[in-house]
């Protein structure tokens, strides 16, 4: 038998795809929510653009999902310390939605709201090139309430609380206006490479 000596283990490899300060939370998926969880039903779902756009507009469920479906694979890190990897959201690009709306030039900002009334604020360029969601699936089923279901914006590049459970709508402004988070000293944009957890980091 040959045994090698002095071997205590797998070799412990950083992974690459974690930002700083955060651990992988594994198997585990925690549920984060101010509110208690709502019960909508799909066909009671619309979200709506409106604000600094050509064509402020609403969707009903129907309409969303005649959009382009898009996925997302990946990771998604939350302020709290975990990430979780591997996650598979499907849904539509934000950008499809967009499009449709047709963003003015003076649009620089938007704040998501929740049917819930939760908000975040986003710069809008967080929202757009294939790097925003509205989500409708998880794992290949139907996104559940706890998680945000029927639907809720995902922005996976940056800190999780930017992704609005049970999304409602997106007001595009010239301007950056804090959301619920944020007037609370969360960062005004959260990217977790950079660590910008609180408000000055
Ligand atoms: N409407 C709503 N959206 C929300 C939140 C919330 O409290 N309400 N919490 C945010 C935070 S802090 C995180 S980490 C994620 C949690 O999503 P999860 O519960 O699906 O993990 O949702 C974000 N979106
Ligand atoms: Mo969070």
């Amino acid at each position: 038998m040959n045994v090698t000596r002095g071997f205590t283990g797998r070799p412990r490899v950083q992974n690459p795809g974690l930002p700083p300060g955060q651990y992988d939370a594994g198997d585990d998926w925690p549920v984060l929510s101010a509110e208690v969880t709502p019960d909508i039903a799909p066909e009671q779902w619309t979200f709506r653009i409106d604000g600094l756009v050509e064509r402020p507009r609403s969707w009903d469920w129907a309409q969303a999902h005649a959009l382009p479906a898009s996925a997302y694979e990946g990771a998604i890190h939350c302020v709290t310390s975990w990430s979780k990897f591997g996650v598979r959201f499907s849904g539509v690009s934000l950008d499809a939605f967009l499009a449709e709306a047709g963003p003015l030039p003076s649009a620089t900002h938007a704040v998501a709201w929740s049917h819930t009334g939760y908000t975040t604020n986003l710069p809008l360029a967080d929202l757009t090139g294939g790097r925003a969601w509205i989500a409708f699936g998880y794992d290949g089923r139907p996104l559940p309430a706890e998680h945000g279901g029927p639907a809720r914006l995902l922005v996976p590049h940056l800190y999780f609380w930017k992704s609005a459970k049970w999304i409602a709508g997106l007001r595009l402004l010239d301007h950056d206006e804090p959301g619920f988070w944020e007037r609370n000293g969360y960062h005004e944009r959260g990217n977790p490479w950079e660590e910008q957890r609180y408000s000055g980091d």
